[in-house]
């Protein structure tokens, strides 16, 4: 059935485009497959609107070359394939080796591939046309992210009825940076086929700003940008497009409940590393943003120095394995590695070494009790859009107990003022933030912890996806 306009009347009246799909693939004790749900504050956050409006899901299955559609309870799954290589073209090659590191300061030197673009069109037009496919008459469409930054303005062209709204999960860079990409005025076109642009931060948006009267010769007024909630302005096309931040957040009280519940085991996990006197703990994919370089490197000095005891410190780096092909990944990967042989062989015995490495991701429920086993966790990126370990550390302290050391270069550092902020490019502010976490007295760390635990139980990932819609839909 179809509309007079050729839309389908039937449909979802709301739509998440994403790069991948909410769902895993299970292989069972038997052998068969199933595919479960991937537990994420995204899909948990939309659950309830994706219910309440008839929902459906525009992304990946994770697989190459596969044209399997998965199906899951209460969401309507479109897949969309990719071959292998389309996966090492779009995927590895232009969001990850050229927009990741471009729209992260570039901490490495992104490459410019006109082969790998071509591949990224190629590739978002392919979610543009399944979202088309997948969204009723008058849709709410909300596209997630980097990948897919052409997908506005491709589905405004197929469905000009269809309400669509756009967030960026990691930061966007300023005007020096982001003129260095050779598809620049692309990026910002297709960008600016939605309604609604929403980032992390204020900053974010008015780099976004800038750049489209710098690029679109459009007008921008600057009204409103800056303020939490609040949005700016830009006349496009005879449309007027908004430009917010929404800071995202956590599924606070189920983080918080779920830690609770994990009982006893932060106490034998402590037991287990020798009940030191220090636990501290990191928690990252291994990416080269997440700074796990910069805290070693600052936990070796404080050994060194004798302001920390390594016989009496232990850190626990849970790192998961990340875009693995790509070669910067690699070389991280390479450098924490050694780092981690190199300060366990000087400062620890075979009994002790003070660092516990591990590369595999750990499961949800053991993570959450490393976070209320560790008196201090060091999120020290050199930048992060928002950064959720930090919140998913702090929901998880309802004893308060705990220190978190954190980078001023992330997202998080904006609202998480009473962490122990450091600038990861200063050696000083790096060895004084851990010192000070890891020895200030208890009634000092339970204070901060207070003011931490308050701000985030009270700011959760369901308040960031209403507010966003509900700009959106002009409620606010
Ligand atoms: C991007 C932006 C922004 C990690 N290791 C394990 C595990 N995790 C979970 C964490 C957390 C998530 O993965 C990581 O989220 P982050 O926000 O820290 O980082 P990115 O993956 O880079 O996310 C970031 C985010 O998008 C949202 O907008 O905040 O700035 O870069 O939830 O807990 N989970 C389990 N085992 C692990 O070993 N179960």
């Amino acid at each position: 059935m179809t509309s007079p306009e050729g839309h389908p009347a039937t449909g979802a009246s709301f739509v998440v485009v994403a790069n991948r799909l909410p769902v895993d693939k299970r292989t069972l004790p038997d052998g068969s497959t199933v595919w479960k749900r991937a537990p994420g504050g995204l899909v948990t956050a939309l659950t309830p609107t994706l219910a309440t409006r008839s929902g459906a899901w525009v992304g990946w299955s994770g697989i190459p070359d596969s044209d399997e559609n998965p199906t899951v309870d209460g969401i309507d799954i479109h897949a969309v394939p990719l071959s292998g290589q389309e996966i090492a073209d779009y995927y590895e090659g232009f969001s990850n080796a050229t927009l990741w590191p471009l729209y992260h300061d570039v901490l490495v030197k992104p490459e410019y591939r006109h082969d790998w673009w071509d591949t990224y069109v190629t590739v978002n037009r392919r979610f543009a046309e399944e979202a088309s496919r997948a969204a009723a008459e008058g849709a709410t469409v909300w596209v997630q992210d980097y990948q897919l930054q052409l997908v506005p303005a491709m589905l405004r062209e197929l469905r000009p009825d269809l309400s669509i709204g756009f967030f960026l999960h990691i930061p966007f860079p300023p005007r020096e940076l982001f003129s260095q990409l050779p598809w620049r005025t692309e990026i910002l076109e297709g960008m600016m086929g939605a309604d609604l642009l929403g980032f992390h931060l204020p900053g974010g948006a008015e780099n976004f700003q800038s750049l489209v009267r710098r690029f679109l010769h459009v007008d921008a007024s600057r009204d409103g940008v800056g303020v939490r909630d609040g949005y700016g302005t830009i006349d496009y096309e005879g449309r007027v497009v908004k430009v917010g931040s929404f800071p995202i957040s956590i599924d606070s009280a189920t983080v918080a409940a779920n830690a609770a519940a994990t009982g006893d085991r932060a106490a034998r996990i402590r037991a287990e590393l020798g009940d030191p006197d220090v636990l501290m703990l990191g928690v990252d994919r291994l990416d080269y943003t997440k700074g796990i370089d910069v805290r070693l490197a600052g936990l070796e000095r404080l050994f060194a120095d004798g302001r920390l005891d390594p016989a009496k410190t232990v850190l626990v780096q849970l790192a998961s394995p990340s875009r693995e092909r790509v070669d910067s990944y690699i070389d991280i990967r390479n450098r924490i590695e050694q780092t981690v042989g190199h300060i366990n062989g000087t400062y620890g015995t075979v009994d002790h070494p003070p660092i516990r490495y591990l590369l595999k991701p750990v499961p949800r429920d053991e993570l959450l009790a490393y976070f209320r086993a560790a008196d201090v966790c060091l999120v020290t990126p050199l930048r992060d859009g928002m950064n959720l370990v930090a919140k998913e550390y702090i929901a998880s302290r309802d004893d308060l107990g705990g220190a978190l050391v954190l980078s001023e270069f992330t997202g998080a550092a904006a609202e998480l003022t009473e962490a122990y902020l450091m600038n990861p490019y200063d050696e000083r502010s790096v060895d004084d933030a851990i010192e000070a976490a890891a020895t200030d007295p208890a009634d000092v760390r339970g204070k901060r912890m207070q003011a931490l635990h308050d701000q985030v139980m009270t700011n959760d990932v369901d308040q960031w996806a209403q507010s966003f819609l509900d700009t959106l839909a002009g409620k606010r």
